[in-house]
């Protein structure tokens, strides 16, 4: 299928068919073209999630090329070339050797931090930046890979902005701690329950599951006996909004602490009218309180049809953290791409990306919400 029909495919608008004619154009008149990498998992449980983490980076790549790049004086188009990595370590490390292979400028991915981690060696072995727009575990930056970045904040931020926020405003004194025994959730886990305990709370249990579970009636029955004031839950949304809707319907009432990972606009759709029982957070700055978010969500729904998710902004502000290294070093080659990537300082659609020695963002922000009537509604903004 041609690049042009592949493109075509659910445009809906006059103004993205303006711009399907002008990526023509811009094609044609490319000196350059370069390929941006974007792993999610496109297939399991996380698809919808994978799907809007690309849907972020298309975006980013379309608006681009419509305006129009010149890098060192070469006209570029950019294309991105995604890949699926099912959520799976192994296909991750697959996909990501398939990437390098293929040449790719940067990549964008992986989604999950389970993974991020393993690609990573081989993003850096080959001296290829990676930006992960959602992968939040600290290790991922903890390896000491000059190529491994993140735009958002991490697990060691997240986990114990929840742990305070249950202390001092939810007043919890008795927690349950169960995680889908991933990097991510048990990583998160590991951190709200570190803080929770620096805080004062008592840590009845902490339980591990797994990321394809469907039915935890079992761990939940014995966690009622036990009386927490509340639930924290380390995982996805696929499983986290089962785990969420089981509670209720075993008649508990405890609030239901989570991270990013279960944090989507439209957790009902899994959690039923249990989302009220949770409060996330978001490991970046609130997408509604910025202008720029505004018209990225304009722009998503015009291209895509649908609400941003979850992790689409981020992915999208990716695309342009690599576009302005790039402008940057005068060069579209992977080790100027690189070499000019400590200088990132961007304002994007979550604010502003500065990076710290280690790839982690230097403001890191962490964002706090509840569901009302199944709608999410912002809560706090805690800064790091
Ligand atoms: N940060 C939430 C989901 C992605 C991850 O595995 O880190």
């Amino acid at each position: 299928m041609s690049k042009s029909v592949r493109l075509g495919r659910g445009v809906a608008t006059a103004g993205i068919l303006g711009m399907l004619v002008s990526v023509a154009v811009g094609a044609a008149q490319a000196d350059e073209v370069v390929k941006i990498g974007e792993v999610a998992p496109i297939t399991g449980p996380a698809s919808y999630l994978g799907k809007d983490t690309e849907n972020g980076a298309r975006l980013a790549v379309e608006e681009i090329n419509q305006k129009g790049l010149v890098i060192g004086g070469q006209n570029v188009k950019l294309e991105l070339e995604t890949e699926d990595d099912a959520g799976d370590p192994r296909q991750a490390t697959q996909v990501a050797q398939k990437l390098v292979d293929d040449k790719v400028a940067a990549i964008v991915g992986h989604m999950n931090s389970g993974t991020t981690l393993p690609a990573s060696k081989i993003y850096s072995d080959a001296g290829i930046v990676q930006i992960s727009p959602s992968a939040t575990n600290p290790a991922y930056t903890q390896q000491g890979f000059k190529t491994a970045y993140r735009v958002v904040a991490t697990d060691a931020q997240q986990g114990p902005s929840l742990a305070d926020y249950a202390t001092r405003t939810l007043k919890v004194r008795k927690v349950a701690i169960v995680d889908d025994a991933t990097a991510y959730g048990q990583g998160l886990a590991n951190e709200f329950e570190k803080k929770a305990k620096a805080d004062g709370i008592v840590v009845l249990s902490h339980d591990a599951t797994n990321d394809k579970a469907t039915d935890f009636r079992a761990i939940l029955t014995r966690i009622k006996g036990e009386q927490p004031d509340a639930i924290m839950y380390g995982g996805l949304d696929a499983t986290g909004g089962p785990f969420a809707k089981q509670a209720k319907q075993l008649g508990m009432q405890q609030k239901i602490l989570a991270g990013d990972g279960l944090c989507a606009d439209d957790l009902s759709k899994l959690a039923g009218d249990a989302a009220d029982d949770v409060i996330c957070s978001i490991a970046g700055a609130p997408l509604e309180k910025k202008g720029k978010g505004e018209v990225f969500t304009e722009h998503y729904k015009a291209r895509f049809g649908g609400n941003p998710v979850l992790n689409s902004p981020f992915a999208y502000d990716a695309v342009y953290v690599i576009v302005e290294a790039m402008k940057r070093a005068g060069s579209t080659a992977p080790d100027k791409i690189l070499a000019a990537m400590p200088a990132t300082d961007y304002q994007g659609v979550l604010g502003e990306t500065q990076f710290d020695s280690k790839g982690d963002l230097k403001h890191g922000v962490i964002s706090l919400y509840k569901y009302v009537g199944g709608k999410q509604t912002l809560l706090d903004v805690v800064k790091q």
